[in-house]
């Protein structure tokens, strides 16, 4: 009896841990912790937010999200700030960086995410109110506010979409293989548009995991507020509702599969293009100008946010 227990626990612990979500923010150097507390109180399967955790982080829980169409798709579960709703000031054109972990318990520094394929989004939703706030704002899948600033798929020269060939794969996870190296886990940077109108925006950063049938959804919501003299506010057509942005049957999700990353590699995964699901990336009204007087590359610092953004913008198609 004994025996048969653990083994039952050590064969199924690689799928109950191998999920996750952003335990940390960092903007100008500034560290801002997500909202852990629920996997450290409580047990794997039956986590509960605690809504007492001061955090600019929307409470949410460690399992993935399986159906595009339900409420879970927009921030997580629960979704809701807690009873200390707090924004992180970030000024338009700076960089945002998340980190990801498995909360693999007891905790390893540094921490990463399992999962290797699939994409990384990154959308962001403008807070009503004048000034505008997001404590007590829970966008519903009627309201087509998110807009997409940044996405990344496949690493450049990628031919396949195995684990090791996404940039998922060196940003949130496995890059070092050294346990002690502090860039294993680099994180995902990006920037905020420089000319994005200022006021109270959540963050909602997605990883979608392709090895599964069907996909796995992991968003992350934040609360910042925007500073900055600009005036730009994305157009109706770059608009989008969550619930309501992706459908099950949208190629870049219906090709997921626990046979991704099996070897001979299937022919509808030898391919070195990904067809990201939702809007193109939207980073303000400029980026057309940019791109045509060659003035972007003087203006654009080499972060890897602005590369995410600017290369990725086309239809969401990898453009490397
Ligand atoms: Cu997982």
């Amino acid at each position: 009896m004994k025996v048969s227990n653990i083994v039952t626990v050590v064969s199924f612990a690689p799928f109950a841990f191998s999920h996750g979500g952003i335990f940390t923010y960092k903007i100008d150097g500034e560290e801002y912790p997500g909202n852990p507390t629920e996997l450290e109180n409580t047990t794997w399967t039956n986590a509960v937010p605690d809504p007492t955790w001061p955090s600019i982080q929307r409470q949410w829980n460690f399992n993935p999200v399986y159906n595009v169409s339900g409420a879970n798709i927009t921030c997580n579960w629960r979704g809701t700030p807690g009873t200390s709703s707090l924004h992180a000031t970030i000024a338009a054109g700076s960089n945002i960086t998340a980190r990801w972990d498995n909360f693999y318990s007891p905790p390893v520094w540094p921490q990463y995410w399992e999962h290797g394929a699939g994409p990384l989004l990154v959308y962001m939703a403008r807070c009503p109110g004048s000034p505008s706030s997001c404590t007590g704002f829970s966008p519903a899948g009627s309201d087509a506010i998110w807009f997409k600033i940044a996405q990344t798929g496949l690493k450049p020269g990628a031919s396949t979409l195995s684990d090791g060939n996404w940039q998922q794969w060196d940003l949130v996870g496995h890059m070092s293989s050294s346990p002690t190296d502090p860039n294993r886990s680099p994180g995902l940077t990006v920037t905020i548009p420089r000319d994005l109108r200022e006021g109270a925006y959540l963050i909602r950063h997605e990883i979608i995991m392709l090895a599964s049938q069907p996909a796995q959804f992991y968003p992350n919501c934040a609360q910042l507020m925007v500073k900055g003299s600009g005036k730009a506010e994305p157009e109706s057509g770059s608009l989008v509702a969550f619930p309501g942005a992706y459908r099950a049957d949208d190629p870049g999700i219906a090709m997921a599969d626990w046979s991704i990353s099996q070897t001979p590699v299937r022919d509808v995964y030898n391919t070195s293009v990904y067809p990201f699901p939702g809007p193109p990336v939207w980073t303000g009204p400029e980026v057309f100008e940019w791109e045509e007087d060659g003035a972007r590359d003087e203006t654009e610092e080499s972060e890897l946010g602005d590369e995410i953004g600017s290369h990725h913008s086309e239809g969401g198609r990898r453009s490397v």
